[in-house]
């Protein structure tokens, strides 16, 4: 409409998104332009907001749309925006903090029993007919009870999840990259807490600096009673050495909700015995998704008639008057 300002959506995304900014902006869906190059060029001086879900977005793409002051991003992790070179452009970057935790440590449980109690495997068992056939299902190696977490980067998420493990009797420590005030054991070193503990939690952000953590190195400390959960990003673990940790018995066993190259998961990944693997569900459940695109739409409308959107990551946060 004539003289709301324009936000572009590169690509599709929760409904609930487009819903809340009904009225408060012209929304260009990009990808239901038959020449979205064209219309980039045609309106780059009106463009001043993006409401993102999947898009990569880095310095040269920004480049291209020079009005924009805000990336408004869809999820709490942002590694497919480069926030840094959008902050020396003068773009504020949000993401969606806060609204997710719950339910993606409920996935890090779900997907920690499922991988302790092998309850893919036995489910697998039972359709397959052998409980019918008179055989039980063996008894499984590992319990839940007594063991020993530590959790990679132990922000929201990664607090959720403790608060939910201890009354399992696991205990809690964490690695970051420096401690924080909490009553959990803090480890300066990956490889230190990898070889202290028997369950690795993965809750880090992902991104260049991140890539990778998780090596061949760490998967032999963490040992033949090791078991990795990711909930964060597969580029924080080499999937390769995970692979070679698994077949190995070098680890026990891996939960994973996220993989190196999504929507393609690693082919030895999908045959080994001992993975549980998820197809990056953590945070998808329809209220869930709709907070998350009603805080997205709530950064834009801010940022539209404020100048302040309401969770900005913490490279922008300069930027903020
Ligand atoms: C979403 C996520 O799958 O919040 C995140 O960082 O990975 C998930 O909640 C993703 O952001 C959807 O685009």
């Amino acid at each position: 409409g004539m003289g709301l300002p324009v936000v572009l959506m590169p690509g599709p995304m929760n409904a609930a998104v487009a819903a809340g900014l009904d009225g408060h902006c012209e929304l260009i869906r990009l990808w239901e332009e038959p020449d979205p190059d064209a219309v980039l060029a045609g309106r780059r001086d009106e463009i001043v907001a993006v409401a993102t879900g999947g898009t990569t977005i880095d310095g040269p793409w920004l480049d291209r749309l020079p009005a924009v002051r805000l990336v408004a991003s869809f999820g709490v992790g942002y590694d497919r925006i480069d926030a840094k070179a959008a902050a020396e452009r003068g773009v504020i970057v949000t993401n969606t903090p806060g609204v997710l935790d719950d339910e993606v440590a409920d996935t890090a449980l779900g997907l920690l029993l499922m991988t302790v109690r092998e309850l893919g495997q036995a489910e697998r068992y039972l359709r397959a007919g052998k409980w019918a056939d008179g055989t039980p299902y063996p008894l499984t190696r590992a319990t839940m009870h007594g063991r020993r977490m530590g959790i990679l980067g132990l922000g929201r998420i990664g607090q959720a999840i403790a608060d939910r493990v201890e009354p399992f009797g696991i205990t809690v420590a964490y690695h970051n990259r420096s401690p924080k005030d909490l009553p959990y054991r803090y480890y300066p070193t990956l490889l230190e807490m990898a070889a202290d503990v028997d369950t690795l939690m993965i809750v880090i952000p992902g991104g260049p600096t991140t890539r990778h953590l998780v090596n061949a190195e760490v998967l032999k400390a963490l040992g033949p009673d090791g078991i990795l959960i990711n909930v964060a990003r597969g580029t924080v673990v080499d999937e390769q050495a995970l692979v070679d940790a698994l077949r190995t018995n070098t680890i026990q066993a891996a939960g994973l909700d996220v993989f190196e190259h999504e929507p393609n998961v690693h082919p030895d990944l999908l045959t080994l015995p001992n993975t549980v693997l998820l197809p990056h569900v953590g945070s998808a459940t329809q209220p869930t998704r709709t907070a998350m695109a009603n805080l997205v739409v709530q950064n834009l409308t801010h940022y539209l008639t404020r100048g302040t959107p309401l969770t900005p990551v913490p490279e922008s946060t300069h930027l903020l008057k």
